[in-house]
């Protein structure tokens, strides 16, 4: 591998570069008219429009993707998350080009993005799944029947789609049929398909998914699991490894059953098997997301391990290369992605231009940015900035290293999310680790409001703090400064 196109926007890109000069690999950014001048076409080796702001039109679009590649001259594609991360098509027309794709291939993909096959495959293969129904038999009377007989509450969901777009939850049998026809109709307008899956509605479940890797050779790797309980409408805020609600038994018996999953799909690649863990302790099966996530960050930082470098060398056919001897995890990592968004305004996105951003830097400090001063941040794409990671000898190390490090983070010109991710980790609850799928909902009230200038006033604290004297031109001191003492020496 020469080098490889990065067919994304934003960290991520950043993020595949950064492993990619590591490695020796020359890298083409791609970008649309809204991102042209950002961060990842400026960390990349070279950068290759690809059409208009719209991401149907760039960044989705997968003619424009292979002609940059052709026009760059590269022999892989990187897909980063979203966009065409899952698409089994694009993976398929990748390697038809002749090129390799960093990922499964695409009947991988269209294995695990059908809930209702994923699921009996799970089945089958002795993995834990939510007591439901996955059967072809589509019919109302069918499906009424299955649900009271799972008990209520349950969980309508599409089975084709993520991110819980289209899924009800329904508390009993009068509201079932009006549920599962808007269950249907909204699947159906978002994936071309209405079929459905029932199953028995866990309440406040915890969010853990195992991180595995898998080589074209057959071996499959776990790399422990990530705990990603703290979510805004299907949204993750906050993540961490490992899970604090997870005894070595269970933390064995769920890797296992990730495994068993990557296996039974015949996954190559990294990926990530997604379970319900519910308040009894035991887990089941959710599904299967056949990339990169978001939050692999927290496990490279206690495995020790590069998952790009890994990816790519597992795409480049090689056997996968791990470190000799059982998987040592040291310490803790935490995860908080910062975002445009309004927290105090229903989370609305604030896009604007950023005028001014200090990075949070330190011992156990990881900052993946996708921006830069004079950045735009474009309503045309996820408002998410950048994540701030910390890592700690211990679960409350990587907690008081967040605090402070989001203490230090600064970002003007665009509201951010930041103040709400302060008061989540400096959170009791959070802090005793009861984290919960509904934690922020049940929390919001109780999250301190911290009060903020507006940006635009802090944006002109800036410009006059670049007014501000320097030197002796501020004038006498009036306390006698060590420093002075030391002649021509100044601090480094
Ligand atoms: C569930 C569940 C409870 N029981 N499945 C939401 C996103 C997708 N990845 C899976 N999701 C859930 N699946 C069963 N059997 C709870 C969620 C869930 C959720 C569901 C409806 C509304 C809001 C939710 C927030 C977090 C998790």
């Amino acid at each position: 591998m020469k080098k490889v196109l990065i067919a994304n926007r934003g960290e991520i890109a950043v993020r595949v570069a950064r492993t990619c000069r590591v490695m020796g690999i020359a890298t083409a950014a791609v970008y649309s008219d809204a991102d042209a001048g950002a961060l990842h076409t400026r960390v990349a080796d070279e950068a290759v429009p690809i059409g208009p702001a719209e991401a149907a039109r760039s960044y989705l679009d997968i003619d424009s993707i292979l002609s940059a590649a052709r026009r760059a001259g590269a022999d892989a594609i990187h897909p980063g998350y979203g966009f065409l991360s899952q698409n089994g098509d694009f993976a398929d027309a990748v390697a038809a080009a002749g090129l390799t794709f960093i990922g499964p291939p695409g009947d991988v993909h269209r294995r695990m993005g059908d809930k209702k096959g994923a699921r009996r495959l799970m089945t089958a293969a002795g993995v834990p799944v939510v007591p439901g129904y996955d059967g072809d038999d589509q019919g109302d009377a069918t499906l009424a029947a299955e649900a009271a007989r799972i008990g209520w509450p349950v969980i309508i969901k599409p089975s084709r789609g993520g991110g819980g777009k289209g899924m009800r939850v329904v508390r009993g049998a009068k509201d079932f049929p009006s549920a599962l026809a808007s269950a249907r109709r909204e699947a159906r307008s978002a994936f071309g398909d209405d079929v459905v899956v029932l199953e028995k509605f866990v309440e406040r479940p915890r969010h853990v998914e195992v991180q595995v890797l898998a080589d074209t050779s057959g071996n499959v790797v776990h790399l422990l699991e990530r705990e990603c309980s703290i979510q805004r409408r299907h949204q993750k805020v906050v993540e961490e490894t490992p899970s604090p609600a997870l005894d070595d038994d269970q933390r064995r018996r769920l890797c296992a059953a990730g495994v068993a999953a990557a296996r039974a799909a015949a996954y190559v690649n990294a990926g990530t098997v997604e379970f319900l863990l519910d308040p009894s302790g035991a887990f089941y099966f959710l599904e299967m997301n056949t990339r990169l996530q978001v939050e692999h960050p927290v496990t490279e930082c206690i495995t020790g391990l590069d998952l790009v470098r890994l990816q790519i060398e597992v795409a480049a056919g090689r056997p996968l290369a791990l470190p000799a001897g059982p998987l040592v995890a040291r310490g803790h990592a935490l995860e908080c992605r910062l975002s445009a968004e309004d927290p105090w305004n229903g989370d609305l996105p604030s896009p604007g231009r950023i005028l001014h951003y200090v990075p949070p830097e330190g011992p156990g400090v990881r900052f993946d940015g996708g921006i830069a001063a004079g950045s735009e941040v474009s309503v045309h794409y996820d408002p998410m900035l950048a994540k701030v990671i910390t890592w700690g000898a211990s679960r409350d190390e990587s907690i008081a290293r967040m605090a402070d490090a989001l203490r230090r983070t600064v970002v003007l010109g665009v509201v951010t999310n930041l103040e709400r991710l302060q008061s989540i980790v400096d959170h009791p609850a959070f802090r005793r680790g009861e984290l919960h799928t509904g934690f922020l909902e049940e929390h919001l009230a109780s999250l301190e409001r911290v009060p903020c200038p507006p940006p635009e006033a802090l944006a002109a604290a800036v410009l006059a703090l670049r007014r501000v004297p320097s030197g002796a031109a501020r004038g006498a001191r009036t306390v006698a400064d060590p420093w002075e003492s030391l002649g021509g020496w100044r601090l480094g």
